[in-house]
């Protein structure tokens, strides 16, 4: 299948993609999407969110020693819904991966009776995995926590919203002292308006990423469009020290469904990135996504262009931000 590749995109597909599908599951699987991402012991370490034909979803490892290619998955590796848990009743989803210490700290979707809500896990190991519970409740996902703290505080992103509410989605950071008490919310980046690709609706992909020009976020927005909503990814960037300051907001999304496989699924016209990977180079990205609500995908892009391109769209949140010159030679 050929497709035209719009050369204005940063991220470049890989030609191998989808990379993980359904089939790979046993019979009863219907879709693999929207898959945190992790380097563990040598290899690239997916957590995919598995939906089976009852609807409900569960979290699967898939690990691949070059990252792209001969994926060995294990559907009974990973986070099970606990049914005899409201927050985790209809099922978990959308799983971000921040390093922590000795381990790792996920985050995901619980989809409780009550609306979506976050909850927090953690492994070593990623076979067993500790609870930690509710960590905000419904309406709220797209939560991913930063790899550091900052003040002796944790800082969770994360995307409140109210049903049917016409103010819109927006992202938000919140502090906790211990990964239980959470407070001290805050906005972070509100949705556009109007006809902007990211109006009215937004929410983190994968977790932040450290560059040395402070934090890259990856979100995506969402056009609602007489055919159905359009999900696409944009960028910005938070200082280092203070994530609370956004030094920098894409106009322009920066990737959006193009393929078949990104433009045809359960869910056209979708693509959702929940984890990305730096190589050891230090520049070039691997962003794991799912695709049409379907199907498992990877694209790759260099970190300097993605700050490049940044660079282009300073913000004036918050205090007068000079005109940022990130340009490397
Ligand atoms: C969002 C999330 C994602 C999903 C997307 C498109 O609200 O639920 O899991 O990929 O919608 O359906």
């Amino acid at each position: 299948m050929t497709y035209e590749v719009d050369p204005r995109e940063l991220f470049t597909r890989y030609e191998g993609n989808p990379i993980i599908e359904a089939s790979a599951f046993h019979s009863m699987v219907n879709a693999a999407f929207n898959p945190a991402a992790v380097s563990f012991e040598g290899q690239t370490l997916l957590l995919v969110r598995v939906e089976d034909r009852t609807g409900l979803s569960r979290l699967a490892v898939a690990t691949s020693d070059d990252g792209f290619t001969d994926w060995e998955v294990e559907l009974n590796r990973g986070i099970a819904p606990d049914l005899d848990r409201f927050e985790e009743q209809w099922g978990v989803e959308d799983p971000r991966i921040t390093r922590d210490d000795d381990g790792y700290l996920i985050v995901y979707t619980g989809y409780s009776p009550g609306g979506p809500l976050v909850c927090l896990a953690r492994t070593t190991d990623f076979r067993t995995f500790e609870r930690r519970g509710v960590i905000q409740a419904p309406e709220d996902k797209d939560a991913a926590l930063f790899p550091r703290k900052f003040g002796g505080r944790w800082a969770l992103i994360h995307r409140p919203a109210a049903r049917g509410s016409e103010h819109g989605a927006h992202i938000w950071l919140s502090w906790s002292p211990d990964l239980r008490h959470w407070g001290d919310s805050q906005i972070l980046l509100p949705a556009r308006r109007g006809a902007w690709w990211d109006a009215d609706k937004i929410g983190l992909g994968p977790p932040p990423l450290l560059t040395e020009h402070g934090w890259l976020l990856c979100y995506h927005g969402v056009r609602v469009t007489v055919s159905g909503s359009i999900y696409r990814l944009g960028l910005a960037l938070l200082d280092r020290e203070d994530p609370t300051v956004v030094i920098a907001r894409g106009n322009e999304w920066i990737f959006g469904p193009k393929t078949i496989y990104e433009r045809s699924g359960d869910v056209p016209d979708v693509v959702f990135p929940c984890g990305w990977i730096l190589d050891d180079d230090g520049d070039t990205i691997r962003m794991y996504y799912g695709a049409a609500d379907s199907v498992v995908c990877v694209a790759t892009a260099s970190v300097r262009q993605l700050i490049d391109h940044l660079s282009r769209h300073p913000t004036l949140q918050g205090s007068e931000v000079p005109r940022l010159d990130f340009a490397q030679e």
